[in-house]
């Protein structure tokens, strides 16, 4: 096995120089220590999958005794003419099983199914057990990087650009059905782009006009449609139609709901149409969501029209039943290293210690195995007006926008000292902002820092004016006026979160300025961040490359980023963000490799050596799998162009029969 650590620009081991650019005090960030073990064998692009129709098929059991007794249609009537096909030769433990359960315990609720308005379902790998979309990312880090040109096919079988790259054809696989048995066609796919993603009424995951200037859409079959833009575009655009941008939905079900079709719906009707009890839904995913006990359990069964198959025609997935016990992200790695669940994204490094003492046993329930470093936090100041309430908001928004008080509140944190807050032991890294050290794109010579020195922070606070002109410790407004306050949300469900804010809080305050942290609950913590009303937020948001989820992290649309939203279709870019969002859009476009790069260096310059954010920590995280599961790839990466819920391919993980978990509700499906 030829021991390769995932595809990764050479790091150059630079001892931090003060930078060309950037201004006398911007440092380049000190180099990390990988700690990733993870080795695995690349695979060429074809080696994954491909479609074809096979000599012949066959199912779960049960299924088959549904057939013979006339209450389900013939498997033939139920997969594509060319259903996807696993390649035997990329599955580690080859050909699987039938029967059994996959038991997920995850931190977030499902808010309702209809994900096309923009609703998830609990993260934690429940959305994507339902929502397939046109191409897909996850399962990329396997591929040989001569091979990465792009995304997965997927829902989109194949896609072809024009002489000029500003028309994209895509072609869906033919023949496939949602899980109640309605065809799968182009009709979906409108309907996911004209009336959710183009309709501003609707809170899509892609926003209208996020895709590329000028981006239409035409169907020209059932099972063909093309995109067409205003400028050239490149296969970079095409990952922005995988999860959790470019995943269609039923429209036979929710067109009626939608206030287009129906004089008597309303939008906020059309975003609840599908409420977290009302189950089961059609979904492309291999698993249908039929039981759903609130803040305990959501009971998902196989998918009996699921559109993928392994060589030997076994239908998938193997799993007929897949389990997501509601808890919290923290039970999720305690229920793993115990065995009473079977996955966890290891990756609140307060939990890391215990974690590997208690898997060193040789018949420990999982094995421990650290990626790169590809979570990261950060902070991020408000720049826009949303959600101002008074002057004093309004006045700390204008000093957010004050480049000097960024680097401040920069030079104010100790970054290691946050990390220590939040799990000892060498796992955190400096995080300056931009893409990640275990980024394929991560340059060491585009990534500024500005490093703890409380002498460079106070010159700067001092050089705006902000004076403690009331004695109290706490600096004031440049005229005089109220103490710097600032307000910071955060998600309370995260413990990693909150304790790197106790430790900021303390830091600022060493400057004289006061922090007020905000935890929220989920729900509202993404009400709020969404809709600009906040002035700061401390949240995750692990940036490996530019088109994944570039709306966090860059102005390329209205209401991209969370922190920086137009206001009355107006907005005051600060200096470099044209730039920035100029940079993203030659990355997408461009198919020259040299160009590519240096638009990702741009990028990573403009975003750090301007404070756009202010990273605290990055961090590995390590994947936990029961070592019952079988095909569980020990190569896959927590986050690299996916999550592990994707990158693992749940659809091929099986168990051996005599170590199958029992089922909840065996020989069942859904009934719609
Ligand atoms: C992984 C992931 C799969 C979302 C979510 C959650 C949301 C964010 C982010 C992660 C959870 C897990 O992350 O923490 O390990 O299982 O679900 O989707 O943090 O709050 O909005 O972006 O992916």
């Amino acid at each position: 096995m030829t021991a390769l650590t995932p595809m990764k620009s050479v790091l150059v081991a630079t001892v931090c120089s003060v930078a060309l650019t950037g201004g006398a005090q911007a440092e380049l960030l000190p180099p990390e220590k990988d700690l990733s073990g993870l080795e695995y064998e690349t695979i060429g692009r074809g080696d994954l999958y491909d479609y074809r129709a096979l000599d012949g098929y066959s199912e779960a059991p049960f299924l088959a005794d549904m057939v013979a007794s006339g209450t389900l249609p013939p498997l033939a009537d139920r997969l594509p003419e060319e259903p996807l096909v696993f390649k035997t030769g990329a599955m580690s433990d080859g050909i699987g099983e039938y029967g059994g359960v996959f038991r997920h315990v995850i931190g977030g609720r499902p808010e309702g199914w209809n994900w096309l308005a923009g609703q998830h379902q609990g993260w934690g790998g429940i959305n994507m057990a339902i929502q397939e979309c046109l191409v897909r990312q996850g399962p990329r880090w396997q591929i040989k990087a001569e091979d990465q040109t792009g995304p997965l096919p997927n829902l989109a079988k194949s896609w072809s650009w024009n002489d000029d790259n500003t028309q994209l054809t895509m072609t869906l696989i033919k023949g496939a059905k949602w899980s109640d048995g309605d065809a799968f066609d182009t009709e979906d796919i409108r309907f996911w782009w004209e009336d959710n993603v183009e309709d501003k009424n609707v809170a899509a995951r892609m926003k209208a006009g996020a895709l590329a200037p000028g981006a239409k859409l035409e169907i020209l079959d059932e099972v063909s449609f093309r995109f067409t833009f205003d400028e050239p575009q490149s296969e970079s655009l095409v990952e922005r139609l995988a999860y959790i941008e470019g995943c269609p939905g039923p429209s036979h079900v929710l067109k009626p709901l939608h206030p287009k079709y129906n004089s008597e719906a309303t939008y906020e009707g059309y975003t609840q149409a599908m409420p977290a009890d009302n189950l089961p839904i059609p979904v492309m995913g291999a698993w249908v969501p039929v039981l759903h006990k609130a803040d305990e359990l959501v009971v998902m069964r196989r998918n009996p029209y699921y559109w993928k198959v392994d060589e030997t025609g076994q239908q998938l997935p193997y799993y007929n039943e897949m389990h997501f016990r509601l808890s919290t992200w923290d039970d999720r790695t305690t229920q793993a290293v115990a065995g009473t669940g079977d996955f966890s994204n290891m990756e609140n490094p307060a939990n890391y210690v215990a974690a590997l003492k208690e898997s060193q046993s040789d018949d420990a329930p999982v094995t421990v195995r650290f990626g790169q470093r590809t979570l990261a936090w950060r902070m991020s100041l408000n720049f826009s007006d949303i959600g101002a309430e008074d002057d004093v908001d309004l006045g700390l928004r204008d000093l957010f926008r004050e480049l000097d008080f960024r680097k401040a509140v920069s030079h104010a944190l100790d970054r290691d000292a946050i990390g220590q807050a939040v799990a000892r032991g060498p796992f955190a890294h400096p995080y300056s902002g931009g893409l990640v050290a275990g980024s394929s794109y991560f340059d060491s010579e585009s990534t500024f820092y500005f490093p703890y020195d409380m002498d460079k922070a106070n010159a700067l606070l001092d050089g705006l004016g902000l004076k403690d002109t009331d004695g109290n410790g706490i600096r004031n407004m440049a005229d005089g006026g109220a103490d710097i306050e600032i307000d910071v949300i955060f998600n309370s469900g995260r413990n990693e979160t909150r304790k790197q804010l106790d430790a900021i809080t303390s830091q600022l305050g060493e400057v004289g300025i006061r922090v007020i942290s905000r935890g929220l609950d989920k729900t509202n913590f993404e009400t709020a961040l969404h809709g600009g009303a906040f002035n700061a937020v401390l949240n995750r948001r692990n940036f490996p490359t530019p088109t994944r989820r570039s709306c966090y992290n860059m102005p390329i649309a209205g209401n991209c980023p969370a922190f920086h939203q137009e206001q009355d279709g107006k907005r005051d870019f600060l200096p470099f963000e044209e730039d920035l969002a100029a940079a993203y859009r030659t990355f997408v476009a461009t198919t020259d490799g040299a160009e590519k790069i240096q638009a990702t260096r741009d990028i990573q310059r403009l975003i750090t050596e301007n404070v756009y954010v202010i990273g605290t920590i990055q961090a590995p995280a390590a994947l936990l799998v029961n070592r019952r599961i079988r095909n569980a790839h020990p190569g896959t990466p927590v986050y690299m162009f996916q999550w592990a819920e994707d990158a693992i391919i749940r659809e091929r993980l099986w168990t051996p029969a005599e170590q199958q978990l029992d089922e909840l509700m065996p020989g069942k499906i859904a009934e719609y």
